[in-house]
């Protein structure tokens, strides 16, 4: 009897949309199927090639063997240049309300429409198979497959960039990528070439403060920012342009983890934010951001002190709230990593009638490379017909013929205009929906150079330093000692430090310190490198805004949203014996809650509960670590507090997730285990119930009390402040 075939893939949530049903008709799937070659000869043995006796030479007339193996030595394409390491993810989005008197954009019209997306996180500097903990950047794509075309916000979780003429991103990707000797370091900008670019760049200095703090090591893709940096156009239907710059803000809050975690982890689980993402997917804890706008009318370009054109500059949220006008759920996984995630070509030039560009000059550049790009690595001008890549709606022109052209296209004519074909296929009015680019007014000469309006580089680095909690503070101090620690050249960290004067005495004389060196006294027109050959260096001096910014709470991630538990990953430490029942209070309510819960013991299987039941292991101290959990717990139970606080791997645990200022939660029973750890005497004495929220540390008799506690303890992510004064080895 045949096997009964399903042709879907089994995921817990299958989530439809248009774009999604487009994929379906080039899904293949294998179950129950005959083998065949590509020509669709059915296959008899894929076991042995075809040979002039049994242990004769192989024959060169076995065109399956030849075809299997040619497939297999092309099976790899160039990986991305930058952003090669990513993970995607397909959803919708909807807007909240009509936002036609900005945008004509249909999509951002009609809060009944759902538009399909597929979005792509990513790093930016190291290889395909590199960590996802790398201190770096991460890539935030989004396509949107909407009813006029597909339009991409190709953006990053940092609303700033190192430079400001895309004439520099190939310097800085080749500063920042391995050096070329030895191909040494993989996915860290912690090396000198990288350093010894950004010494000579001054207009990196505000990007740099955001890559040395604590949002490039971001605890999920769930729980990043998004932002479009460059300031982009809404077009309304009456041809009005405002000015936009793009946002996602993160339902679940903006959230990090700290750096001595993040290189644990990239040895424990390099695969940790694709595998967060795809496990909460899996699991129905759609990933969810709201899309934000600051929208600033044409006559207000001038009024904010900076130039709306330079990337390198934000427009803080307290001068130009951001308006939350819509959101997006990412709901189901790819079927296929490569077809999907590797095939999807993002480009900032795909934008539809109602969005268009300004003369940012890193836009500008950006609109020639992204397509560039893919014919290299797709191979061919053909790259928008890959399924993952073909807009929803039908596409007719005269583009034709070309490596891989899947599109059979119908007639005589492929020119216009013809009569043939009665000019089709035509072109559209506006009013229909065709294409039409701002008409912006341009009276200017011709010039390689840069406006005067771009030469405050530290104003915005400070506003952001000023911004910081002061656990954040300490952070950005750490990353900096240890990014020009691992600087070999004596001279690269000189000039670092004397940028970094130029940005916040306090700052350069702390890593300084740290370096075992002197702030040298560098001025500006001798550190900036980025000077044309005939140009007069004076007048290439950035300038020195002295006055002291304000403080932008928008800026920390202390303020963020601290509300939930839902899809934080909590750890119980047990071995037989333990209090089942307090194991499962604490367990079932933070499930009802929304947190994944593992129990941990000394081996796989099950562990017997002081009161005989069993109960299933997840993970052993072996294949479990603390830094892959957001919290932990230890039930009571007299044997089980007896093996754990015997077991060293439970004690290094626990003294992991304290150093990393993690929640943790012990029944008072069970306090031998936490006896046993570094932190236990740098507790205040006080350590019970009352003070927990304050120091992370929660010891209770009471399991409903423990639960509620640790709930709300592990809602509000980390006790950064308890990490100076009760500092651990760990
Ligand atoms: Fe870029 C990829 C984001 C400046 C040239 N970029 C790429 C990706 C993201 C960004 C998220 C990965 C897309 C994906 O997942 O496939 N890039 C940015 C942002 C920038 C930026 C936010 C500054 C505001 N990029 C930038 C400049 C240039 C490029 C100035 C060149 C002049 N970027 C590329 C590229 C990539 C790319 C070489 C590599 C792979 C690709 O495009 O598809 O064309």
């Amino acid at each position: 009897m045949a096997k009964k075939i399903t042709n879907k893939i089994p995921l817990v949530h299958q989530q439809e949309n248009k774009k999604t049903e487009q994929l379906e008709s080039f899904v293949a799937q294998s179950v129950g199927k005959e083998m065949s070659s590509n020509t669709g000869v059915k296959i008899n043995d894929d076991q042995n090639s075809l040979k002039a006796g049994d242990r004769g030479q192989t024959l060169l007339e076995d065109f399956l063997l030849r075809e299997k193996i040619t497939h297999f030595d092309h099976e790899r394409i160039p990986e991305r240049v930058v952003h090669a390491r990513g993970s995607g993810a397909h959803g919708v989005f909807k807007v909240y309300e009509d936002m036609s008197a900005f945008t004509k954009a249909a999509f951002l019209c009609d809060p009944t429409v759902e538009t399909p997306v597929f979005v792509r996180f990513s790093t930016v500097a190291g290889s395909r198979g590199s960590t996802d903990l790398a201190r770096d950047v991460r890539g935030f794509a989004v396509k949107f497959y909407t009813q006029e075309g597909n339009f991409d916000l190709v953006g990053n979780n940092m609303p700033i960039f190192f430079i400001q003429d895309a004439v520099k991103f190939p310097d800085l990707v080749h500063a920042v990528k391995p050096e070329p000797d030895n191909e040494i370091p993989q996915a860290a900008s912690a090396h000198d070439t990288f350093w010894d670019f950004i010494s000579h760049m001054p207009e990196s200095s505000a990007m740099i403060m955001w890559l040395m703090s604590d949002r490039a090591l971001p605890r999920s893709y769930r729980m990043m920012e998004g932002f479009g940096v460059h300031t982009f156009r809404l077009i309304n239907a009456s041809g009005t342009s405002s000015f936009v710059k793009f946002h996602w803000k993160p339902l679940l809050g903006v959230h990090s983890v700290a750096w001595d975690e993040a290189q644990v982890i990239s040895g424990k689980d390099p695969d940790f934010h694709r595998r967060d993402l795809w496990d909460a997917i899996e699991a129905g804890a759609f990933p969810e951001w709201e899309l934000g706008v600051q929208i600033v009318p044409e006559e207000d370009e001038s009024k904010y002190g900076f130039d709306l054109l330079d990337p390198t500059k934000l427009i803080p949220e307290e001068l130009v709230p951001v308006q939350r006008i819509g959101k997006m759920t990412l709901n189901r996984n790819p079927e296929n990593f490569f077809a999907e995630t590797e095939q999807v070509a993002f480009h900032v030039g795909h934008v539809v009638p109602g969005i268009d560009f300004t003369n940012d000059p890193l836009l500008q550049g950006r609109l020639f490379s992204y397509t560039d790009t893919q014919l290299i690595r797709l191979g061919g001008p053909n790259f928008q017909e890959i399924p993952i890549n073909r807009p929803v709606v039908p596409v007719h022109n005269n583009q034709r013929d070309g490596y891989m052209r899947q599109t059979i296209n119908r007639g005589k004519t492929s020119y216009g205009p013809n009569g043939i074909a009665e000019n089709d296929p035509h072109q559209v009015t506006a009013a229909d929906g065709g294409y039409v680019s701002h008409n912006e007014r341009i009276d200017a000469q011709k010039i390689r150079a840069r406006s005067r309006s771009f030469f405050d580089h530290f104003s915005q680095a400070r506003l952001f330093l000023n911004s910081q909690s002061d656990a954040e503070k300490n952070h950005l101090l750490d990353a900096f000692s240890f990014e020009l620690g691992k600087v070999k050249m004596v001279q690269i960290r000189e000039r670092m430090l004397a940028l970094l004067a130029h940005v916040d005495a306090g700052l350069a004389a702390e890593v300084a310190y740290a370096l075992g060196l002197s702030v040298p006294n560098i001025s500006l027109t001798e550190l900036n490198g980025s000077i044309p050959a005939d140009a007069d260096k004076a007048s290439y001096t950035p300038e020195q805004v002295k006055e002291s910014p304000f403080k932008s709470d928008a800026l920390s991630m202390a303020g963020t949203v601290k509300d939930s538990v839902s899809t934080r990953k909590v750890a119980i430490l047990a071995a037989d014996g333990v209090d089942g029942k307090a194991l499962s209070k604490v367990k079932d309510t933070l499930v009802s809650k929304g947190a994944v819960v593992h129990v941990i013991a000394p081996k796989l299987g099950f562990i017997i509960s002081m009161d005989d039941t069993q109960i299933a292991v997840d993970e052993s101290f072996l294949t479990a670590a603390s830094v892959l959990y957001d919290a932990v717990y230890v039930p009571a139970g007299a044997n089980s507090v007896a093996t754990l606080e015997a077991e060293a791997n439970a004690v290094h645990f626990l003294n992991q997730a304290f150093k990393h200022c993690k929640a943790i939660a012990v029944d008072k029973a069970a306090i031998q285990v936490i006896e046993a750890s570094y932190f236990f005497k740098k507790l205040p004495e006080k350590y019970a119930a009352e003070t927990a929220l304050e120091e992370g540390v929660l010891v209770s008799e009471d399991p409903s009390k423990l639960s509620d506690l640790f709930a709300e303890m592990i809602s509000r992510h980390r006790f950064w402040d308890r990490e100076l004064p009760r500092k651990v080895p760990a």
